[in-house]
């Protein structure tokens, strides 16, 4: 595309410019916990655009009664990666997001183009003038007529309006185990002080909170959730500070990606697990966690691995809900006698939800096994502030458990396909809620097992 052609569409525009944060009317009507969702458009949902500069890819939305604006949107970039050296796509690897820059071909069947359902607007019937033929996006409610729309086109990167971003990304490397990482939107707050260390954790304003730390620290474990099993501390240097362990010791830092709507974290290796991966990636509204778990079993009576939340003493009074216990259990370091320390119901193979929620604000968490672990899985409860976890600061001066609610994989087969299994996946995503919020966790997790609908179609 020339310069002339740049400068009109920038003429067009820029008279748009400033309404950016307007919502558009269509997307007002979408219910919250639906106006937070991203949208997600494959490259080859866009084929016509294969090859398209990521830099030059544009989305707009239209508005009947004030015209065409920008969106806010990024293209993240993906590649069929190899689990580790030598290994043969695609059994033996996984679709990655390109941490380094630029893949170098454009965009491409496997490339994500990212925006929010709030910025949804209405359905145009042409486009921007002078403005080649791009894609119409049609984002709808799974059942219901209900559905906004985005435009899709590319254009010269000059002539791109610049859209503020909504989510910041900021890490610190202080050593090769430790890091300072905070990643701040105008709804939550969290962070990162080794690879699997997540240990503040907070509602800010934006979501009715009033940005209190309310976690100790999220607590990761295999053989026992004492300091008898490996903990979160150290799964990035198996067997502890002194032994690295060679030929487990692929933990690495895969890096991130700062973008205007979301942020992505990658980690690769945990402990005996080196082809383990997870993704953290970070919406303005939503924080989400993808871990596929590629690794050695965990025989019945290995105890298993553990995953879950431990908060902080000064954040209390708080409250714990869940499908089972609709009414809440009080957060206060006192085991309740009716969901005392230990596994609770299973957890259901389709997800469970939970909910943590007090005067400063709170969470509430989904989590599916979108490739089904192989294993039995229970929710785990522990309120007990004299059940020494081993680690985590708090209750001061010994560390005890309050809350810790969470899931415990009681035991689980190989999934590790260097080792012949098939690879299991889980995503857990937790939303920043406001002080005293009702109970949401049913209908986030409707929202995340039926997500939104795409279609791409030429316009
Ligand atoms: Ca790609
Ligand atoms: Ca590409
Ligand atoms: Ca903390
Ligand atoms: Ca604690």
């Amino acid at each position: 595309m020339d310069r002339s052609y740049a400068s009109r569409l920038r003429r067009i525009l820029g008279a748009c410019a400033l309404s950016v944060l307007t919502a558009p009317a269509l997307a007002a009507s979408l219910p919250a916990e639906r106006r937070s969702e991203p949208v997600i458009v494959r490259g080859d949902q866009v084929r016509e655009l294969a090859a398209t500069s990521t830099r030059e890819i544009a989305v707009f939305r239209f508005d009947t009664a004030t015209g065409w604006h920008p969106v806010a949107h990024q293209v993240d970039e993906r590649r069929m990666t190899g689990l580790w050296p030598g290994a043969i796509c695609p059994e033996q690897c996984e679709e990655r997001y390109v941490f380094d820059g630029d893949e170098g071909n454009g965009l491409d069947a496997d490339d994500e183009i990212v925006f929010m359902a709030s910025s949804l607007g209405d359905k145009a019937s042409e486009r921007p003038v002078h403005t080649p033929a791009g894609f119409e996006i049609e984002v709808s409610i799974p059942g219901k007529r209900i559905a906004g729309y985005v435009y899709v086109f590319a254009m010269p990167a000059a002539g791109k309006p610049a859209v503020p971003g909504a989510v910041s990304y900021s890490r610190t490397v202080l050593d090769p185990s430790r890091e300072d990482t905070t990643i701040t939107t105008d709804k939550y707050r969290i962070h990162f002080s080794r690879l699997w260390v997540l240990d503040d954790l907070a509602s800010l304003p934006g979501a009715g909170g009033d940005g209190t730390d309310l976690l100790d620290q999220w607590k990761g474990r295999a053989y026992d959730r004492s300091l008898r099993g490996e903990t979160e501390d150290v799964v990035g240097l198996c067997g502890g500070w002194s032994n690295p362990a060679p030929h487990w010791g692929r933990h690495t830092y895969l890096g991130h990606i700062a973008g205007p709507v979301r942020a992505i974290r990658g980690v690769q290796g945990a402990c005996s697990w080196p082809n383990l991966t997870r993704y953290d990636i970070f919406y303005p509204d939503m924080a989400e966690m993808t871990v596929n778990l590629r690794g050695h079993g965990f025989p019945p009576g290995s105890n298993g691995l553990w995953m879950y939340w431990d908060y902080a003493k000064a954040a209390l009074p708080l409250t714990y809900y869940n499908a089972a216990i609709r009414r809440g259990t009080a957060i206060d370091g006192n085991n309740d006698s009716a969901y005392p320390n230990g596994d609770h119901e299973p957890a259901s193979k389709t997800g469970v939800w939970e909910q943590v929620v007090g005067p400063h604000g709170g969470f509430a968490f989904t989590l599916r096994q979108t490739k089904v672990i192989p294993g039995p899985m229970k929710l785990v409860f522990a309120d007990d502030a004299a059940f020494h976890d081993g680690t985590g600061s708090d209750p001061s001066p010994s560390p005890g458990v309050l809350g810790g609610h969470g899931i415990h994989i009681v035991h689980i087969e190989d999934t590790d396909p260097q080792t012949g299994g098939r690879p299991a996946q889980a995503v857990l995503r937790y939303r920043p809620l406001a002080a005293g919020a009702g109970s949401m966790g049913d209908r986030y997790l409707k929202v995340d097992a039926d997500p939104l609908d795409v279609k791409a179609t030429r316009f």
